[in-house]
């Protein structure tokens, strides 16, 4: 039964003792359902829409593709389903991305709307309008250009969180180049592998990159590594924080051009390359279940109707009123969908923040939410956790009151998260959306809708219009209840088409288990009797870290390029702040030690190989690795040490003993 959570609203919010606000939060865990909070009135008719979509989901698509997004030449195609899983939307229709992100609303006379609200991690201020992004934009198109990039090629975008990064992805898309975004936590040798894997022409960096009062200098690290790509022929490199400790940024001579150089000697007018929806706009490498990253490959008017329409929908958009923050960067699918593309489509103002939640100080992101009187923010279950720990004096110190929709993505998110996220920053006002999504699909999948869904914590609720996942037994048989393999089982406009030039890893990934028409997603998932679904994890070996996903192999083959290690394997554990944490179990070789100094070494190598954030939480030494007869390793045993369970069933190994040596071990590790 729902409970209504409106009548004292607020009442955990600024200035309530801590033991006030436990008790309540205490009170609401055992509350398994909320209705939208009374004083909130949706703006979208999302109920229409769910609807027509439940009557005619191509037509739905169709009608919404012509309303929300401009096209120069109409599509009279929806949608070809005649090669599964190759689908086609809207494919003898033209239209460009960056014309619908900018051109169109300085048209309509919204040139002087501010598009993102900067803010840099010393407080540095900048409001960039609609019509400077599309100054910019065209100019660096134009910039691209001259340096001989044409339709098709790829240009890698490796940048911290400032305004040039939506400037360099836009500019892609006028031009019709396909942009390779890497997440600026990476690694220089992540970003390589990105680069040479792609046949990346260009790469756009920065100098250095600021990260909690310390400065890393990002082109001299792209530098060592990447001199001798022969595919990359020219490094745009945007003057962000100056010379490096001192030492100025080496520029190569022929090779390496700065940003502002390149725009000040630009054409300013750059008309937007009108372009087949089916052309490539970016690929985004993810982690799979092997050690090579997928090159997941979205195209131009699908993906941009996904992320328009569900930016929209989701989050119960008004672009002439709200002021909208997602924390996420841009180097993830959530960045690309709604920090850049469905913000801007939608011609809203954001905010975009360059630093870390607790930089300056723990209250940073609560300061800016009064300041901009941000109305919509969105961010992940691992950065709430966090704020739990940090204390609710941090945001008690600042006024929320201008927030009106919270959302959430990335992991499943914990009730108890939920509950805090609704009570202390939403003031029990808020309606909060659990999105469900990944980069494959390219949008938003699975979410309430403020103000129309009754919300359970934890549940992401009802897949969106024209949406349709279903649970599957392993042998894929229907459940209309209970807990299963999650599937889609028809195609949706944003969902990616293929991995970059590896259609069959493609097929085999998603599409071989159950058919060329059912989408595998990857997450097993439960669906209660109301039709809620409520995600559990990966069914693959992928790992979520703080709402980032890893590859347990990947992480395997950058510590066996470690010269002591002579086998590790990597499971995921849970973890009360992280979601989940990564344990290595790692074999030396003979004549190498495992000390303290070894893991501290073991940890900065991965750092240095794949980025900081796949640093194993803990290293465990095995002398032996559980293993079948057929020589694979058992991570499912591995997981159950890991996180102290009792072992099942271990006859299927070639050596049972191996377990219970691990166990002793795991016991005494820290
Ligand atoms: C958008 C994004 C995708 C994986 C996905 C699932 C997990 C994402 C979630 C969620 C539970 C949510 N995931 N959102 N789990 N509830 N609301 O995160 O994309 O980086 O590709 O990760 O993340 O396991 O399969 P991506």
């Amino acid at each position: 039964m729902a409970a209504t959570d409106t009548g004292d609203a607020n009442r955990a919010g600024a200035g309530s003792a801590g033991g006030e606000l436990e008790a309540e939060l205490a009170r609401l865990l055992a509350v398994e359902s909320f209705d939208p909070p009374a004083g909130f009135t949706p703006r979208q008719p999302e109920q229409a829409d769910a609807r027509d979509a439940a009557a005619d989901p191509v037509g739905f698509w169709a009608a919404k593709a012509r309303e929300l997004l401009s096209w120069d030449k109409p599509f009279t195609r929806v949608l070809d389903d005649t090669n599964p899983p190759f689908y086609r939307w809207f494919d003898d229709g033209e239209l460009n991305v960056s014309a619908n992100c900018l051109d169109r609303h300085v048209a309509a006379g919204l040139g002087e709307r501010v598009a993102y609200h900067w803010r840099g991690e010393e407080g540095e201020r900048r409001d960039v309008t609609y019509a400077e992004l599309l100054a910019d934009t065209q100019k660096l198109a134009n910039g691209l250009l001259s340096l001989g990039v044409a339709a098709g090629d790829v240009v890698g975008i490796y940048l911290p969180m400032i305004p040039e990064v939506a400037v360099a992805m836009l500019a892609c898309a006028r031009i019709g180049a396909v942009h390779n975004v890497v997440f600026g936590g990476f690694a220089p040798s992540a970003v390589r592998e990105r680069m040479e894997v792609s046949d990346a022409k260009v790469l756009i960096t920065v100098d250095g990159a600021r990260r909690k009062g310390r400065t890393a200098a990002v082109k001299a690290g792209v530098d060592e590594e990447m001199a001798d790509l022969p595919k990359l022929e020219h490094v745009v490199v945007v003057r962000s924080t100056g010379p490096v400790g001192g030492v100025e940024t080496a520029m190569r001579a022929g090779r390496d051009v700065w940003y502002d150089e390149l725009l000040a000697a630009a054409d300013p007018v750059c008309p937007p390359a009108p372009l087949g929806a089916e052309h490539p706009l970016f690929i985004l490498y993810s982690s799979g279940s092997t050690a090579k990253p997928k090159g997941i490959l979205h195209t131009t008017g699908g993906y941009l109707l996904g992320a328009t329409y569900t930016h929209r929908a989701v989050f119960d958009l008004d672009p002439e009123t709200d002021v909208y923050w997602c924390s996420a960067d841009v180097g993830w699918i959530t960045g690309h969908s709604y920090i850049v593309y469905g913000p801007l489509s939608n011609g809203v103002t954001s905010v975009m923040y360059e630093g870390a939640p607790d930089y300056p100080d723990f209250d940073i992101w609560w300061q800016l939410i009064a300041e901009y009187k941000v109305t919509i923010f969105y961010t992940a279950p691992t950065a709430i956790r966090a704020c739990i720990k940090w204390g609710a004096e941090y945001p008690a110190r600042h006024d929320l009151s201008s927030l009106r929709v919270l959302g959430s993505v990335g992991e499943p998110i914990n009730p108890k998260a939920w509950l805090w996220y609704h009570e202390v920053i939403g003031g029990g006002r808020c309606p909060i959306v659990d999105t469900w999504w990944q980069t494959e699909t390219g949008s938003i999948m699975i979410s309430p809708i403020p103000g129309i869904t009754s919300t359970k914590p934890g549940s992401a609720t009802r897949p969106l219009p024209g949406i349709t996942p279903a649970l599957l037994t392993e042998d894929g048989e229907p459940l209309a209840e209970g807990t299963g393999v999650l599937v889609i089982t028809s195609p949706w406009p944003s969902m990616l088409r293929t991995l970059y030039r590896d259609d069959e890893r493609f097929v085999q990934t998603y599409f071989s288990r159950f058919g060329p028409r059912t989408y595998l997603v990857g997450d097993a998932a439960r669906l209660d009797a109301d039709g809620y679904f409520w995600i559990i994890g990966r069914i693959d070996d992928v790992i979520n870290v703080s709402g980032h996903r890893l590859s347990t192999a990947e992480v395997e083959s950058a510590l066996v390029s470690h010269e002591a290690v002579a086998e590790a394997a990597v499971v995921a554990q849970a973890d009360a702040d992280t979601g989940q944490a990564i344990v290595a179990f790692v074999t030396l070789r003979g004549d190498q030690v495992g000390d303290d100094d070894m893991i501290a070494e073991l940890r900065d190598h991965v750092a240095h190989r794949i980025g900081k954030l796949a640093r194993p939480r803990r290293v465990i030494w095995a002398e032996d690795l559980p293993k079948t007869r057929s020589g694979k390793i058992m991570r499912r045993l591995l997981r159950d040490v890991a996180e102290g369970r009792e072992l099942g069933d271990v006859t299927t190994l070639r050596d049972p003993s191996v377990m219970a040596a691990l166990a002793a071990k795991v016991a005494t590790a820290p």
